[in-house]
Formats: C-alpha cells, sequence, structure tokens
C-alpha cells in the first residue's frame, strides 16, 4: 500500500477544444482518487513558464509555453485540479500514457486523444505531476490553500493591507 500523495493534473487546450473533458475525467475516475481543488484558469506567459521552468533550455520549449497559453487553440484556458489518495502520482500518470502520444499505449489518455503537431509540438492533452517534488512545486504553482479542500502543505494565515482585488458589483 503506498501512501496517500496528491498530484496535479492539467487538461490542456487541446484536451478543452476537442471536448476531451468529459472522457477524460470518466478516465481518471477509474483511480477512485478524489478530487480536491478544481477550476479553469487562464494561462499567463509567467505561469506556463514557471509550470515547464525545468525544460526552458529544450528546443521546444517557447512553442510549449505557447500551447500550455492555448495560443494554438484560440483558448487561453486549461483545467486544473488536484488528485489526492493512495499512490496517485503513478496512477493518474499510467493513465495519462507516455509523453509522446505515438509512442504512448493507444489505450492510455494520451494515445488515445494526443497528436503531434506539423510542427512536432506534443499535442498530448492532460498534464501530471510526474514525482511528489514536482507535485508540491506544481500544485503550489496553479493553487492557493484556500483553494484545495484538504490541508496538503503547511500554510499560514496573514492579514493582507490594501491587496488589490476585484468584486462582485452590488
Ligand atoms: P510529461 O508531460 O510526460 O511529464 P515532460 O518531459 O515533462 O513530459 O514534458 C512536458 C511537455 O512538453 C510534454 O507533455 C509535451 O507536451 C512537451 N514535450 C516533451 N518532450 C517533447 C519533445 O521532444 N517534443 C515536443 N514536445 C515535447
Ligand atoms: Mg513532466
Amino acid at each position: 500500500m503506498g501512501a496517500e500523495q496528491a498530484t496535479l493534473v492539467l487538461i490542456k487546450p487541446d484536451g478543452l477544444k476537442k471536448s476531451l473533458t468529459g472522457n477524460i475525467l470518466t478516465r481518471l475516475s477509474e483511480t477512485k482518487l478524489e478530487i480536491v481543488a478544481a477550476k479553469i484558469a487562464k494561462v499567463s506567459k509567467e505561469l506556463a513558464t514557471q509550470h515547464y521552468v525545468h525544460l526552458q533550455d529544450k528546443p521546444f520549449f517557447e512553442e510549449l509555453i505557447c500551447y500550455l497559453m492555448g495560443e494554438l487553440h484560440s483558448r487561453r484556458k486549461v483545467m486544473a485540479m488536484v488528485y489526492w489518495g493512495e499512490d496517485a502520482i503513478n496512477k493518474v500518470r499510467a493513465l495519462a500514457g507516455a509523453t509522446n502520444p505515438e509512442e504512448a499505449d493507444p489505450v492510455s489518455i494520451r494515445g488515445a486523444y494526443g497528436r503531434i503537431t506539423t510542427k512536432g509540438v506534443y499535442e498530448n492533452v492532460i498534464h501530471a505531476s510526474s514525482n511528489e517534488q514536482e507535485a508540491q512545486r506544481e500544485i503550489q504553482l496553479w493553487f492557493g490553500p484556500d483553494e484545495i479542500i484538504v490541508d496538503l502543505y503547511p500554510s499560514k494565515e496573514i492579514i493582507a493591507k490594501e491587496v488589490k482585488q476585484r468584486v462582485w458589483v452590488k
């Protein structure tokens, strides 16, 4: 029995554009893991760059950032989720399949729905954290503590003065 873990899952812009959200969530529900955070997020260049910071020296980096920002799919958004439970990281990675969608098991999410563009971008529909350190870094990048319904990592309360925020007009 593995320990309980959290993992970040992103449905990338190609997944949203191809109306695959339902299919992907159904596949992920096979894991019996719990969703403890979820949102649709706009992806700024800063966020995309931070997310893939470890790949910044790769020749495909600029294209990859454009892809995650939704510039290839006229949708500047992704669906971000935190899945939580026993052995979550490996369970989600196994369902996601290999990075290269042409090499991924055809019944995996990437194997079934991914493609390589003529420019060589791996449009592989889903992101999943690959180890606990990466999961913590990524979850803390995409979510604040109040957006997650379990306490995953140490947090603190602060009283922020003069923070600019948008509220509803009433
Ligand atoms: P992963 O998503 O399976 O963890 P990473 O090596 O972390 O794979 O790469 C992040 C993303 O960068 C991949 O999901 C894919 O979209 C893209 N990518 C990775 N390797 C290549 C490549 O060799 N060519 C084009 N795109 C790539
Ligand atoms: Mg990775």
